[in-house]
């Protein structure tokens, strides 16, 4: 199947056209990094005014100052942030300065950018440093090239339980740095059969083929690992992390691994959770389990990322003190300080499963003496599955810097991800890929913005969802401004509208079991997945106050008496922390069951909207674009009155109060 550029689509520019001939200066590096560099500035100038640039080893300014760029300047220099770099334009030579060759092509891409965006190059003066030490990726591809959560086509690293290695690898490699990504984990976190062998020499010349395709692109290899390799690889008949016998096999195991993979950046793991093993089969802690594979690749340089989504699975639907909620917090908070400096805890954002809300994991702000990274879903699993548009930056951004007052300043989540608050290295951010091998490589065309703009916020924390979103459409579809404003609308009102037609204030999983997809109010209320809203026919929501399961008070003050309180509840997740009346009057003056009918009218009345300005750009976007989402959005219209109506006849049907605007309810 072939595939497209995505972001990376150069295209003619109008104001290059009368440029004369582009000198690419470089030193005379061995480096790949720089090679490549120079081969996609190369790729981009010849496309944006159709010229193949001059490339020069280095030497001094010759330029004749004609006002238009002349030469672009690649320096590597001492004293500048590792991956960082400086990008300045002036009389016609544009300048990237950086300390190491990743800045290098950081800054390549982010020139390539403004270019792309028609942006004016002279007199600029830019100085980036990567806000997250690891910018990561996983993906949940299975041996057999299905992807778990994948809703892009098949895997394009997996196929017949074969490694694949070929020119999509490079583009995607050529992706990733585009946005700054350094860290892919490959393989699904749910490691079996097949995927346990990757750590063995059936694989490795093509892992090595791979890791050095990314490793020329700045971006280290990393594999989940199946904590009971031992035992599935039929080499023991245990994986106790305190047994000699286990610690000596992790040793010899890892050496043999890194000497065939020297890119690897080491391993992620999924473990005693939704009936993975680990530790516990041998009543041991995540920390024991953890530090032997730390122990066992701290030679390499090797990382351990280890997750922190460890609940029980098991649970009875009539047991009203048992939270899911609480099982990340519970399980790991008594390890903090006990992890070795090349453990890492990945925590998702919140304390369930990437719902459309959730309140910030509260492992966050509670761990104080560990290296953390913050998992987030960029695949919709729950928020539409890239057949609704969805952007989910802003959530990114809302988790991002949500205060911890776990101490007087840098205590938000991207001061801890980022490591500026405990002054850590091994910290920084992973997104559950919404990758596949369609042309377009994410489903819906519009889910591209997840993936760049979750790269893009990676690197630069500080930009905003609408700055990134702007970027991604620019970049994509070129200067026109309607369809920037379209799009724009689009993209920033996806996630309010998906909340309002599926949620309300806090309530997930009304989904189909197992599928996640389309509405099922009581999909998992009487289930063993710990995921219920408790509605009944005077109210709905979950007591996790004080009176119930004490969730809330998990975190740090004033954020725990608020969510304790009902009345000082921030009111979008007001019925993830109580069980509330359906008469219950919020802040606006509706009631709870008023907010409910309403908010599902709305979500599908923005639908309507995206439908009638996205029609207007017809002829504006490449056919085959306009047809691919117009074809999207009619699916989005159709199923957002599906969770509308469904919703609202339930809770019609259940709380008998009928809608104050006497609308059609069945
Ligand atoms: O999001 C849920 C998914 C599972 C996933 C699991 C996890 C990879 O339903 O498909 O398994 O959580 O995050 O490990």
């Amino acid at each position: 199947m072939g595939f497209e550029q995505a972001w990376l689509t150069y295209t003619k520019k109008t104001d290059y056209s009368d440029a004369g001939e582009i000198r690419i200066i470089y030193a005379d590096v061995k480096d790949e990094l720089v090679r490549n560099s120079v081969s996609e500035l190369q790729r981009a100038l010849k496309a944006f005014y159709g010229k193949e640039p001059i490339l020069q080893p280095d030497s001094e300014n010759k330029n004749n100052g004609s006002g238009k760029i002349e030469s672009i300047r690649l320096v590597l220099s001492e004293g500048r942030k590792a991956e960082g770099y400086l990008l300045t334009g002036k009389n016609g030579e544009i300048i990237i300065e950086a300390s190491d060759s990743k800045g290098i092509l950081y800054g390549v891409f982010d020139l390539i950018r403004r270019m792309q965006r028609e942006e004016p190059l002279e007199n600029l003066e830019v100085l980036k440093e990567p806000g997250m030490p690891l910018r990561m990726l996983n993906h949940w591809d299975n041996m057999d090239g299905s992807i778990e959560r994948g809703y892009s086509g098949e895997s394009f690293f997996f196929k017949n339980n074969e490694v694949l290695v070929d020119d999509r690898t490079v583009t995607y490699a050529r992706l990733m740095a585009s946005i700054g990504i350094n860290g892919v984990v490959i393989n699904n976190v749910n490691v079996k059969d097949s995927a346990t062998y990757l750590i063995t020499d059936r694989y490795s010349d093509k892992l090595k083929a791979m890791s050095e395709i990314f490793g020329g692109y700045g971006i280290k290899l990393f594999l989940s690992l199946n904590y009971a390799a031992p035992v599935e690889l039929g080499e023991l008949d245990g994986a106790d992390p305190l047994s000699e016998e286990v610690r000596r096999w992790w040793k010899d195991r890892m050496k043999i691994v890194f000497d065939a993979i020297p890119n690897l950046g080491g391993f992620l793991i999924k473990a005693d959770s939704e009936g993975r093993p680990g530790p516990f089969t041998y009543g041991r802690t995540h920390a024991d389990g953890a530090n032997m594979l730390a122990e066992a690749v701290r030679p390499y340089g090797g990382l351990i990322i280890w997750r922190c989504f460890v609940y029980n699975c098991r649970q009875d639907w009539r047991d009203r003190k048992t939270d899911r909620a609480r099982s990340g917090y519970d399980n790991f908070i008594g390890l903090d300080g006990q992890f070795h400096d090349n453990v890492i805890l990945q925590i998702k954002n919140g304390p369930m499963d990437f719902q459309v809300r959730e309140p910030v994991h509260p492992l966050f702000g509670a761990l104080m003496k560990t290296n953390q990274m913050l998992e987030v879903q960029a695949a919709q699993e729950y928020t539409g599955q890239q057949r609704h548009v969805c952007y989910l930056i802003p959530m990114f951004k809302e988790v991002l810097s949500f205060r911890t007052y776990m101490q007087k300043e840098m205590d938000t989540v991207g001061d801890i991800v980022s490591g500026k608050a405990f002054h850590q290295k091994n910290c920084g951010m992973a997104a559950v890929a919404n990758t596949g091998n369609d042309e377009n490589w994410t489903g819906h065309d519009l889910a591209a913005a997840n993936l760049y703009g979750f790269g893009r916020l990676a690197f630069e924390p500080e930009l905003s969802a609408e700055e990134i979103a702007g970027e991604w459409i620019r970049i994509t579809y070129g200067r026109d401004e309607q369809t920037e404003r379209t799009l724009l609308f689009i993209l920033m009102n996806s996630w309010p509208a998906y909340e309002k037609y599926t949620s309300p204030l806090g309530i997930g999983w009304m989904v189909n079991p197992g599928f996640h997809y389309g509405p099922n109010v009581d999909g998992y209320e009487y289930d063993r997945w710990g995921t219920y809203h408790r509605a009944d026919h005077l109210g709905i929501g979950v007591d996790r106050s004080h009176e119930g399961t004490g969730y809330a008070l998990l975190y740090h003050e004033p954020n725990a008496s608020a969510y304790d309180d009902k009345e000082k509840c921030p009111e979008e997740l007001l019925l993830f922390f109580h069980h509330i009346p359906y008469t219950w009057q919020l802040k606006t003056g509706k009631t709870v069951i008023q907010h409910i009918y309403d908010t599902h009218f709305e979500g599908v009345e923005i639908v309507d909207e995206m439908v009638s300005r996205f029609e207007k750009l017809h002829g504006k976007l490449p056919e085959k674009v306009y047809e691919r989402v117009t074809a999207r959005l009619a699916h989005q219209k159709e199923h957002s009155r599906e969770w509308r109506d469904q919703i609202n006849s339930y809770f019609y049907r259940k709380s008998g109060i009928p809608d104050e605007k006497g609308r059609k309810i069945y």
